[in-house]
């Protein structure tokens, strides 16, 4: 068995406490270090009035049978009737949930979802041919978003042949709109910086995604209360691992050392630090240093801001079965996906809200969505900066001038010091090498050293669910194996005690 193994785990978000419980099980000796004072990481549940809102993680992406997140949430009751159906389990819906649109233009137009069909029609062609072939045709410029507006142009000269020059320029601003939407589910910048090869790496699971109605947290909250009382340690940074102490057979190779001083000896660490603070700190991180191979995949793979900002109103201006609010800049038919002067327009690059369901727990709230630099500016701004930003731009896109906000709030990922940025996307160049790079223990294989000293988990380790909450659970429970199996393959004297 495991005997006296002890393992210390780098952060108390949802891959740490799914390895810790795990570990726990088996009869591993466990801690978890976290940086912060609280369970959960980009799980974060809040309120803004009376509402439940969630600051990181929101759907379940994928609600299915073969999706852990969702079989934890249903054993403990979270999940509300209607996602619990076998309709909602069997919903294939590739990634894009069809909620209802309304489209309101800069100039205070209304659209109705026929108007923008045609360019709807196309992105979600090019879309679905991007998912199944990747794009990873080596073009002269090496510009992954200049392929995609490639593409658009080239369609759209097909399909619209009779239609208007005017109504063709909207129909462009409609396809801007939706490479910012795009920006915000990659959680990136600009379109360019996505690997277009990598999207076939990421595999969408069947399900309708649904929320947590009494908040994301509640899943933290049950996971943890089924580990032993103080397994973790609070406000206690992790500020370098020294691994390969080949202090003698009996003593535990790994010093983990906290910006506090304390140093703990372990025989293992899992380490599931959020790849934005990896890119940051591994120099420091890591005593010796992260292997060239592995490196190199920190700084390949892609970690981009997407934020929220939550927008509550007295009562709703827009439809009942509204779900979706798209805003069309006029001016963007050029294809954009940026903004040029972000100090001054950086709102133009939120692409538009989403509308929280309206019942016991929420009045009218939406939630609007801003990736990239712009993305990164805004969360610098003053909250009342922020409000005063929103409340202009909804009068000018609904046209009434009434509109006022009762309170607003904002996430702020980029400057989050334990996190730097929001979740993992494949950008240019990327492959499931880098994953199997970044899950890879150390040290490596062919090490005379003790093996599994340190291991790595978190989203970013996860070749085809990265980005995600479920992925996040796979790869600690998969750590949490490796090791279990390393010590049910070993002799039971192997670790030593002290
Ligand atoms: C999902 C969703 N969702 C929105 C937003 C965000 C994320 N995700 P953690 O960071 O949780 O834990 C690490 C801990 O380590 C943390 O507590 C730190 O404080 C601590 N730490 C750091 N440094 C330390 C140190 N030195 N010492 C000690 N401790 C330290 N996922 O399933 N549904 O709706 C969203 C969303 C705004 C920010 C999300 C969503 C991502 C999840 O939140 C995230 O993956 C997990 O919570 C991570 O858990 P963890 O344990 O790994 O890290 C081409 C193609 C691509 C297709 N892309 C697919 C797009 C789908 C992505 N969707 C996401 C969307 C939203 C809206």
């Amino acid at each position: 068995g495991c005997g006296n193994a002890r393992v210390v785990i780098v952060g108390c978000g949802i891959s740490g406490i799914a390895a810790a419980r795990r570990l726990v099980e088996t009869g591993f000796n466990v801690h978890i270090l976290e940086a912060t004072g609280r369970s959960g990481g980009r799980i974060k549940t809040t309120t803004l009035g009376d509402n439940i809102v969630e600051i990181g993680a929101n759907w379940i992406h994928g609600p299915c049978e073969e999706n852990p997140v969702f079989c934890l949430a249903r054993q403990y009751g979270l999940l509300d009737q209607q996602a619990l159906t076998p309709e909602n389990q069997a919903m294939e819906i590739n990634g894009y949930p069809p909620w209802a649109p309304i489209y309101f233009t800069s100039s205070g137009r209304k659209l109705s979802a026929g108007e923008v069909e045609p360019a709807v029609e196309i992105f979600t062609e090019l879309q679905c041919d991007c998912q199944l072939i990747g794009w990873n045709i080596p073009d002269v410029t090496g510009n992954e978003l200049y392929l995609v507006l490639v593409q658009v142009q080239k369609r759209a000269a097909e399909k619209w042949k009779d239609i208007d020059a005017r109504t063709k320029s909207l129909l462009l601003c409609v396809i801007s709109n939706l490479l910012k939407l795009e920006c915000c589910v990659n959680g990136t910048h600009s379109l360019d910086d996505v690997g277009l090869g990598g999207c076939t790496l990421y595999h969408s699971l069947p399900g309708l995604d649904c929320v947590f109605s009494g908040g994301y947290e509640g899943l933290i909250e049950k996971l943890m209360s089924e580990l032993p009382s103080g397994s973790v340690i609070y406000n206690q940074p992790v500020r370098s691992i020294h691994w390969n102490n080949n202090t003698g057979k009996r003593e535990r190779p790994v010093i983990i050392e906290c910006e506090a001083g304390r140093r703990i000896a372990a025989d293992h660490v899992i380490v599931t630090v959020p790849l934005g603070f990896l890119k940051k700190h591994h120099s420091a991180l890591f005593n010796p240093p992260l292997p060239p191979h592995k490196l190199q995949s920190v700084q390949r793979l892609g970690f981009g801001t997407n934020n929220k900002i939550f927008v509550e109103f007295d009562s709703p201006w827009w439809d009942a079965d509204c779900e979706v609010i798209h805003l069309l800049w006029e001016d963007e038919e050029a294809l954009v996906d940026q903004v040029p002067d972000i100090q001054r327009s950086w709102i133009k690059k939120l692409f538009g809200f989403t509308v929280l369901k309206p019942n016991e727990r929420y009045s009218h709230v939406l939630c609007g969505w801003i990736s990239g630099h712009e993305s990164e500016y805004m969360e610098l701004v003053s909250e009342q900066d922020v409000m005063q930003s929103i409340t202009q731009l909804l009068r000018k896109f609904t046209g009434n001038p009434t509109i006022t906000p009762r309170r607003i709030l904002r996430s702020q990922w980029f400057h989050h010091p334990w996190t730097h940025g929001s979740y993992t996307y494949p950008a240019k160049g990327c492959s499931k090498q880098d994953f199997d790079n970044m899950m890879e223990p150390l040290p490596t294989k062919g090490s005379q050293a003790k093996p599994l000293q340190v291991l790595f988990a978190g989203e970013a380790t996860h070749q085809c669910y990265f980005s995600t909450v479920h992925g996040a659970v796979l790869s600690g429970w998969r750590e949490a194996d490796r090791l279990i199996s390393h010590y049910s393959s070993t002799a039971p004297s192997e670790p030593h005690r002290s």
